[in-house]
């Protein structure tokens, strides 16, 4: 049976603690353990051996920190092979690629970049595949970015099963920063096949993280816990729980919906053989995970269903003289300070747009995707009319993105929604197609349905996709202004997010925030999930503030008094 359809049906055991085992049969201080495989390979053999008859299904390669920065980048190649052939050799069911952080912090902290980390990832992905390996385990992942650069290697180069295991420290979060609801909500639209956690804490100590994943994972949920919060004896690291506990802990997971488990640091055979009688005791959960929609950053969810959702939108050099200005010039000063500016103000994600037809605007999306996610932890939405632009966008953005836009035009659904699928990214579809924007509801939401029903022919479901009934100008089209209203309504009868560019309806006219904020109310309530406005106004903002009270999202009014 292939290992994805095992994990669909039963509980998958992994072994437990490599370099552990290690130390305790002679690995000398200061040695890379993956040189093992040469030197000592009857020692690598049998710890995977004692691991197959303790009754594990899988046996993890000796091949943790196997890449060019930890070892000769000349023995990558071999290592890999060798330790695959050792694990091959113990005969288990399946055999996993292990595969670590690269071991050096990623840029803007450190100095890796996106493209390198890629590349010593797909150095490993690719000799683990040719040597035979059934599956890759990305584990002890820190960094959000990272493991997007592990999993493109991954998928744009092999055809291997992907799992993935985080990091978290005590305080929840990852060394980096990334809290488990948005290692989730961002991984799992990677297309990967198993999202967990692994080492730092004991198992204990994982259990509040581990039912954050099963809330929201869509796919199985797995576990490798050390042996216990780690204590220093005698200038010895002793991992503290006995094996009784460990294996309690381990049932309260499978109970909890846990489909894959094994072992970290300080485990050994006998953990993995009380793990397998508890998978024998304890029959497959299966989790309802809750339908969100959401985007996220680095270090940060929004869930669009759960509050008036405000996205700034002053990074779109339309009718911006001095945006335009600074883009011409990469005057990356201003362009941070307008993102930090609406940050600060209330926006809880941010529009980027960097289209201007004298710049390469691929390039430009780049540079100011990775400037400003250096500097503001808001989710951004990757915004351009130019196909190769969204797609370096969403390649280089640490996070989860929403694409603006696609549209009814069915050429330009076949080129966003691959990019959107592949990246993993929300959608913002606008209600128009070949023929213009329709003059009435029933139209737009024609259209909005096509969207929402193309989306899902690429495996895009539709809490991914977010519709903008479109909001035209009340100065030349102002029965078009209604129109909008009750396309917003169709949509939330349907059960659709919605995003409105609110400030199109003044164009033209006086007092523009006036009419700009009486449109967001009613936005508001015909149903509006996300308007994209000016965070810098204080009429908006108090507009905001207001429906958020009328609509109870302000408990006890707290931010509308302050
Ligand atoms: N599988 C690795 C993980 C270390 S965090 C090991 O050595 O057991």
């Amino acid at each position: 049976m292939d290992i994805q359809t095992f994990i669909k049906e039963k509980t998958l055991l992994f072994d437990g603690a490599m370099g552990t085992m290690l130390q305790k049969n002679g690995l000398p201080v200061g040695m890379q353990p993956e040189y093992f495989n040469f030197s000592h390979p009857e020692v690598v053999q049998k710890i995977h051996e004692e691991y197959v008859a303790a009754g594990c299904d899988v046996i993890t390669a000796n091949t943790f920190q196997a890449n060019a920065t930890k070892i000769k980048p000349e023995e990558v190649v071999p290592v890999i092979k060798q330790a695959i052939a050792l694990a091959k050799k113990a005969n288990p069911r399946y055999v996993a690629m292990d595969l670590g952080p690269i071991g050096q912090l990623m840029a803007p902290m450190g100095t890796l970049t996106f493209d390198q980390a890629y590349d010593y990832f797909k150095e490993q992905v690719m000799a683990a595949e040719e040597a035979g390996a059934d599956l890759f385990l990305f584990e002890t992942m820190s960094d959000l970015f990272e493991t997007k650069a592990a999993i493109l290697a991954a998928k744009e180069n092999t055809q291997l099963p992907i799992f993935v295991t985080m990091t978290f420290q005590a305080d929840g979060r990852t060394f980096v920063g990334t809290d488990p609801l948005t290692a989730v909500l961002t991984l799992q639209e990677l297309g990967i096949d198993a999202i967990g956690v692994n080492c730092s804490l004991g198992p204990q100590e994982l259990l509040p993280i581990i039912q954050t994943l099963l809330d929201y994972a869509k796919i199985p949920v797995m576990v490798q816990a050390n042996a216990g919060l780690p204590l220093m004896q005698d200038g010895q690291t002793v991992y503290p729980i006995s094996i009784q506990e460990y294996a309690d802990f381990v049932a309260e997971m499978l109970q909890m919906g846990v489909r894959i488990i094994g072992g970290c640091c300080g485990t050994t055979p006998e953990f993995i053989q009380a793990l397998r009688q508890k998978i024998q005791e304890n029959p497959v959960v299966t989790t309802t995970p809750k339908s969100v929609t959401a985007v996220t950053s680095a270090s940060q969810s929004v869930i669009l269903n759960q509050r008036f959702t405000l996205i700034g939108e002053r990074l779109n050099p339309t009718g911006k003289k001095r945006l335009k200005e600074a883009l011409r010039n990469k005057d990356m000063a201003y362009i941070l300070k307008e993102a930090l500016d609406q940050a600060n103000a209330g926006a809880d994600i941010l529009d980027v747009n960097v289209g201007l037809p004298e710049l390469d605007e691929a390039q430009m999306m780049i540079e100011v995707v990775r400037e400003v996610q250096g500097i503001v932890t808001l989710p951004l939405q990757i915004d351009s009319s130019s196909v190769p632009a969204i797609e370096a966008g969403c390649r280089y953005y640490n996070g989860r993105p929403l694409i603006n836009s696609v549209n009814g035009k069915a050429e330009t659904m076949a080129a966003i929604f691959p990019i959107a699928k592949k990246y993993g990214a929300a959608v913002l579809g606008l209600c128009l197609d070949q023929e213009g924007i329709p003059e009435t509801a029933e139209k737009r939401l024609a259209i909005a349905d096509q969207i929402v029903a193309t989306a899902a022919t690429y495996g895009i479901p539709k809490e991914s996709v977010l519709i903008d009934p479109l909001v035209l100008t009340a100065s030349a089209q102002q029965d078009q202004v209604k129109v909008t209203l009750e396309t917003l309504q169709g949509l939330r009868q349907r059960g659709i997010h919605t995003v409105a560019g609110v400030s199109n309806v003044s164009f033209g006219l006086p007092n523009r925030d006036v009419l700009n904020s009486n449109f967001l109310a009613a936005a508001f309530g015909a149903g509006l999930d996300a308007p994209i406005i000016n965070p810098l106004s204080d009429l908006m903002m108090n507009t905001v503030r207001a429906l958020r009270v009328i609509n109870g999202q302000d408990q006890d009014s707290v931010d509308y008094i302050a």
